[in-house]
C-alpha cells in the first residue's frame, strides 16, 4: 500500500511544482543602452528631505543617462499610482518609486511589473506580505528604520539625566515603512527601562506644521513631558515650536531625539535645542545609477540595498553642517 501513496505524492507535488514555475514570471530585463527613459514617482514636496532627494535624481541624469520623468504626488497615495500608471503609458525603461504608504502603492509596484519595466523602491518600501524585492520589483534601496529608530532609543538611554522619562513619541506618515519601523525600533529599546514611558505617541506625518500643532495638543495633555522623539527632523522642529511658545526649554528641560541629518536639525543641535539626529540620507541618486547599470549588465541585485546611517550629536553637528540640505 505504501509504494502507491508516495508515488501519488510525488504526482501531486510534481503537479504543483510545474504550475508554479508556469505562474512564477521572471524580473523584467533591462538592456544595456546609452540613455534610459526613466521614471522617478515623489511623493511629496513638502520638506527638505524631499526636496533633496528630488534634486539628487536631478543632478544624477545627466552622468546617468537618464531621460527623467519625474512626478509629484503631493503628500497623495492615489496620485501617486495615478503617476506611475502615466509613466508606464509613456514608456519608462526603469521605474525608481518611494512608495508613500506600505499598502497602497502594491498595485503600482505590480502594473509595472505586468508592463515589463524593473522596479527599484528608493527611500521608502511596501509591505512585504503583498509585494517581495526579487519578485515583484527588483530591489528596495534604502536604509535600515528599525536600526535607527533603535539608535535614538539607545541615545536616549544612555544620555537622559532625570530620574523618569515622559516620553512624547510623534510618528511618520501613517501607514508608511519608516514609521512602522522607526516606531518599533525606538519603543523595543524603552520597554527594556522602567524609568521611561511612551505618554503618547501619535503622527504629525512626517510634516513641521503637523508635527507643531499635534505636539500644541499633546502638551496640554502631558505637560510633564521631557523627551520628544520625532520621526523625522521637520516633525522635531515643528516640536521644538510649540514646546517655545509654551515656554518650556527644548535642550535643558525637553530632550528632543530625531531622525534624518537636515540643516535645521543640525543647526538645532549646534544650538542646544536638540540632542541627536540619526541620519537617514536622502542622497539616493548616485546610489540609483550604480544600482541601475549593475542590474542592466546581469548581475542578480541584493533584494536590499542598504544605506549605511551615521549620528549627528553635539560632537560632530558643526562638521556636517556645510554639506546638509
Ligand atoms: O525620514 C522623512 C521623509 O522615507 C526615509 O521620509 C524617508 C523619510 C524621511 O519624509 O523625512
Amino acid at each position: 500500500m505504501k509504494t502507491p501513496m508516495i508515488a501519488g505524492t510525488a504526482l501531486v507535488l510534481g503537479a504543483l511544482f510545474a504550475t508554479t514555475s508556469v505562474i512564477a514570471k521572471d524580473l523584467p530585463k533591462l538592456e544595456v543602452k546609452d540613455r534610459y527613459k526613466v521614471g522617478f514617482a515623489q511623493m511629496e514636496s513638502n520638506n527638505p528631505w524631499r526636496i533633496a532627494e528630488s534634486k539628487s535624481f536631478e543632478d544624477t541624469a545627466e552622468s546617468c543617462g537618464w531621460d527623467l520623468i519625474s512626478t509629484d504626488a503631493a503628500g497623495s497615495a492615489a496620485k501617486q499610482v495615478a503617476d506611475v500608471d502615466s509613466m508606464i503609458a509613456q514608456g519608462i525603461d526603469v521605474l525608481f518609486l518611494p512608495p508613500r504608504e506600505e499598502k497602497p502603492l502594491i498595485p503600482a509596484v505590480k502594473k509595472a511589473f505586468a508592463a515589463g519595466i524593473p522596479t527599484f523602491l528608493v527611500d521608502r518600501s511596501v509591505d512585504p506580505k503583498n509585494a517581495v524585492a526579487g519578485k515583484d520589483f527588483v530591489a528596495f534601496l534604502g536604509s535600515d528604520f528599525i536600526q535607527q529608530g533603535g539608535i535614538a532609543g539607545q541615545w536616549l538611554v544612555d544620555n537622559f539625566k532625570g530620574d523618569k522619562a515622559v516620553i512624547i513619541e510623534l510618528e511618520g506618515t501613517t501607514g508608511s515603512s519608516p514609521a512602522n519601523d522607526r516606531k518599533k525600533g525606538f519603543d523595543d529599546v524603552i520597554a527594556k527601562h522602567d524609568n521611561m514611558t511612551i505618554v503618547a505617541s501619535q503622527s504629525g506625518d512626517f510634516a513641521r506644521d503637523t508635527g507643531r500643532q499635534v505636539m500644541e495638543t499633546l502638551l496640554q495633555a502631558h505637560p510633564d513631558v521631557n523627551v520628544v522623539y520625532a520621526h523625522n527632523d521637520e516633525m522635531a522642529i515643528g516640536a521644538i515650536q510649540a514646546l517655545e511658545i509654551a515656554g518650556r526649554k527644548p535642550g535643558k528641560d525637553v530632550m528632543i531625539v530625531s531622525v534624518d541629518g537636515t540643516r535645521d536639525a543640525l543647526q538645532a543641535i549646534i544650538d542646544g535645542k536638540m540632542g541627536v539626529t540619526v541620519e537617514s540620507s536622502p542622497f539616493f541618486g548616485p546610489l540609483a545609477c550604480d544600482v541601475m547599470k549593475r542590474y542592466a549588465a546581469g548581475e542578480t541585485i541584493e533584494p536590499w540595498v542598504q544605506v549605511k546611517d551615521r549620528v549627528f550629536t553635539s560632537a560632530n553637528a558643526k562638521d556636517h553642517i556645510a554639506e546638509a540640505y
